[in-house]
């Protein structure tokens, strides 16, 4: 860990300055040891820290990144997950459900980002009274240990019906909009001791309370859960169908299908129009077989999407533009690809949409 003399000011451009030379310091100094691998390279952080202490220790804030670690046993390990949710709107099975969670919430933070409209001002009231129960309690282990509310500073559609916002038409826009939510969420909230990111939907409405340790224990980079949705069929019985179809393995028709697309046009999935011949994590789901059983993904929703923090910090976020004809959760996937990083799913561990 590099350390700095004495300074003056909260200068932050000289702290940022003092940093990239102690990284510099660190890979180029005969007295470093020879790195390994990539994260064996200290990553060092300081910041603006008017604390107690020294006049150094007030001003600069040490963070032990090379010991940051997103490992399979997480909580034991003291891991902080940042749990993020944009939230068009407020149901109260979801807050139970975050509330059921069984990993410890002093290392729990959580984000949301409400749209700018009027049924965004109705969440943003449900969501101050769920958050304010919470965070007053008198027991500390009760309350999470950050809570960020974001008010969206782009476009959302103007209708939030499941009918207009899935319609093959406005898939760009949508997509553009909820990606620059998700990044604005993301780049806002994320912390330099932040481990994981777990993305939830705030329309699954079960989840098991196990869920960031049923995720977190494969130690993958990206790993997602198979999104269903409970349904009565045409003779009165209940059943269980597919939601989400943005986890699935890339196809030779879709490749061809890219092949012959202008740059910004975009391919989707689980449109009739759209052929693509993927296969997709929703339709290989299995009761019968293991919950923890893996597939290697190309593309990923964002319903329940756990996400090692280092994936996000290097770089990998939602394009809210054609990325590989790629946008949203499933241009993240591709990003993360391209920067080294495997995602995974799991389709016989189930989360629930929200039937509107
Ligand atoms: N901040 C924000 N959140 C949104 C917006 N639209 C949807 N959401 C939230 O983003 C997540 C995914 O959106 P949703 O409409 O459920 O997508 P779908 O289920 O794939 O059709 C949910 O948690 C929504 O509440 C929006 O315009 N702004
Ligand atoms: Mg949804």
């Amino acid at each position: 860990m590099a350390t700095v003399g004495p300074v003056r000011r909260p200068a932050s451009v000289l702290i940022i300055v003092i940093s990239l030379l102690a990284v510099v310091y660190l890979l180029f100094s005969p007295f470093s040891q020879p790195s390994t691998s990539v994260s064996a390279i200290p990553r060092v952080i300081q910041q603006n820290n008017a604390g107690k202490g020294t006049t150094a220790e007030k001003y600069i804030k040490n963070h032990k990144m090379n010991s940051l670690a997103a490992t399979a046993k997480s909580a034991d390990n003291n891991e902080k997950v940042l749990i993020l949710t944009p939230l068009a709107r407020f149901y109260p099975e979801y807050w139970e459900n975050l509330l059921k969670l069984t990993y410890p919430r002093k290392l729990v933070e959580l984000g949301f980002i409400v749209p700018r409209s009027s049924q965004g001002d109705e969440v943003l009231k449900s969501l101050n009274k769920a958050v304010n129960k919470v965070q007053s309690s008198s027991k500390k282990d009760e309350r999470f240990a950050k809570i960020t509310i974001l008010r969206q500073d782009t476009e959302s559609l103007d209708s939030q019906s499941e009918k207009d916002r899935h319609a093959l038409s406005v898939q760009k826009k949508r997509r553009a909009q909820m990606s620059l939510a998700r990044n604005s969420l993301l780049f806002t909230t994320i912390d330099a001791d932040t481990s994981w990111v777990l993305w939830l939907d705030s329309d699954i409405v079960e989840s098991p309370p196990t869920l960031i340790q049923d995720l977190a224990r494969h130690d993958k980079d990206l790993i997602v859960a198979n999104c269903f949705q409970r349904y009565t069929t045409d003779d009165g019985k209940p059943d269980i169908r597919p939601y989400d179809f943005n986890s699935w393995q890339e196809s030779d028709t879709a490749r061809e299908l890219m092949s012959k697309m202008g740059d910004d046009e975009i391919i989707l999935e689980g449109y009739a129009e759209m052929a693509t011949y993927r296969v997709l994590m929703a339709h290989i789901y299995n009761a019968k077989d293991d919950i923890h059983t893996e597939l290697p993904l190309d593309g990923v929703g964002g319903t329940a999407l756990l996400v090692k923090a280092d994936v996000h910090r290097d770089g990998a976020m939602f394009p809210p533009f054609p990325f590989y004809h790629l946008m949203e959760t499933e241009g993240f996937a591709k990003m993360a690809k391209r920067l080294g990083y495997q995602a995974f799913g799991l389709p016989n561990y189930l989360v629930y949409h929200y039937n509107e």
